[in-house]
């Protein structure tokens, strides 16, 4: 069987760029948007034309399915349409349109395969406008109810249940019937391994874990002329003292990757002492014992620096995914096709979190990387080269074949 046709591929990311495209040539689909459910639907368009199964279920995932010539379970390939707010044309879109891609081959190629294959594009992967991140399959997995994601707000105060009516987005579709076997997802490195190392294809064996916390600290607003120092309850001065601290932690925990993404400051306000500021916490470690280990230090940090200073200081939890290793029979069907195309490649973990590590929790899963040029992601400036994006499909059109096949 041939590979993927490239220039079809390479329109189509071009084609879904270009919804909720940016000035700076960047992309923001945020999840249970306007932007989100046009680019879902130019996926449908294409899964319709391909005469594919539609089955979108209660929180707006959506499935295309090729039946195959038994009941087996199916291989599930797909990743992501939704973006960040000043996001990369191929951060999750990649891993959707070259399954997609995948699936169109094999429809032409006239024999299909044993085992059913679905095309899957999960809802709200990112996480950054409705926490937690990983939504979709989380849900997909029945590892968060239906009610508790329709009760989700965003900052605006907006909950999914909401722009889930607004917008016509949900289904009532279940895959219960069919069983899922395997899944696999291309996605982009979003670091710089691949590229560093000039290797094509990252055989991803598991995904890092994450813990995200909301930290609020709550102070006393004053005049910025006439308070006495030693009369203040700065929330702005508690806060950088505790964030002081949490910058140390990576220097004391190896291999913690540790991001303060956000902080907002009230009434952020020239002459105002600072009411209150809330930051958030990323906190990654690829061994669940030492991510444990940094959230009870960070849980330290937070209450000993709190009580040292004349505010309070709350936190919450506001997504935790422990680390997972991937299967055996994904990563090998992953590393064959990679050798059958004479592709360099290399063993990885992820420091990205992505939908497939949820999915590894109820199957065997895996991941195909390609590189992203200077290891930029989350950042309008993503990019990965066309030859690179030809390769890592073709690796996923040939292992799904590869698992579509076996018995
Ligand atoms: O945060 C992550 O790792 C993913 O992009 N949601
Ligand atoms: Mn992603
Ligand atoms: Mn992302």
């Amino acid at each position: 069987m041939g590979g993927i046709k490239s220039e079809r591929l390479l329109s189509r990311l071009e084609e879904l760029a270009s919804i909720g495209a940016r000035s700076d040539g960047g992309v923001c689909r945020l999840a249970f948007s306007d932007e989100d459910l046009a680019g879902r639907e130019y996926v449908i368009t294409h899964l319709k034309r391909l005469g594919l199964e539609i089955r979108i279920d209660a929180i707006g995932n959506l499935f295309g399915i090729l039946r195959g010539q038994t009941n087996l379970g199916a291989v599930m390939i797909g990743s992501h349409t939704d973006t960040v707010a000043a996001g990369g044309k191929y951060d999750g879109a990649l891993g959707v349109l070259a399954a997609l891609e995948a699936v169109e081959c094999i429809v032409e190629s006239d024999s299909l395969p044993r085992r059913s294959v679905i095309v899957a594009s999960f809802v709200n992967e990112e996480g950054v406008r409705f926490m937690p991140d990983m939504m979709g399959s989380l849900f997909f997995c029945g590892r968060v109810s239906l009610e508790d994601v329709r009760l989700t707000s965003d900052t605006g105060g907006n909950t999914i249940g909401e722009e889930l009516d607004r917008l016509s987005y949900a289904g009532s579709d279940i895959l219960d019937d069919i069983g899922v076997d395997f899944f696999l997802e291309l996605h982009i490195e979003q670091g710089p391994v691949l590229v560093d190392a000039e290797i094509d294809v990252g055989v991803v064996t598991g995904v890092q874990g994450l813990s995200w916390a909301e930290v609020t600290v709550s102070g006393t607003a004053n005049h910025a002329g006439t308070t006495p120092m030693e009369r203040r309850q700065d929330a702005g001065e508690a806060a950088g003292a505790i964030l002081t601290r949490l910058r140390d932690l990576p220097s004391l925990i190896e291999d913690l990757r540790l991001t303060i993404g956000s902080v907002t400051y009230h009434p952020n306000l020239v002459n105002v002492i600072p009411q209150e500021v809330v930051f958030t916490i990323d906190a990654r470690h690829p061994d669940l014992r030492a991510l444990k280990k940094a959230e009870a230090q960070i849980a330290s940090i937070i209450q000993k620096t709190g009580s040292e200073t004349a505010c309070s200081v709350t936190s919450r939890s506001l997504a935790r995914v422990e680390p997972c290793d991937f299967s055996e029979t994904v990563i090998a069907a992953v590393e064959a096709a990679a050798t059958d195309h004479n592709l360099s490649q290399r063993r990885m973990k992820s420091g990205a979190g992505h939908d497939a590590q949820i999915l590894s929790g109820s199957v065997p899963s895996g991941m195909i990387f390609v590189p992203s040029e200077g290891g930029i992601s989350h950042n309008p400036s993503e990019y990965t080269t066309p030859e690179n994006i030809i390769r890592g499909a073709n690796v996923m059109l040939h292992a799904t074949r590869n698992l579509a096949g076996r018995l």
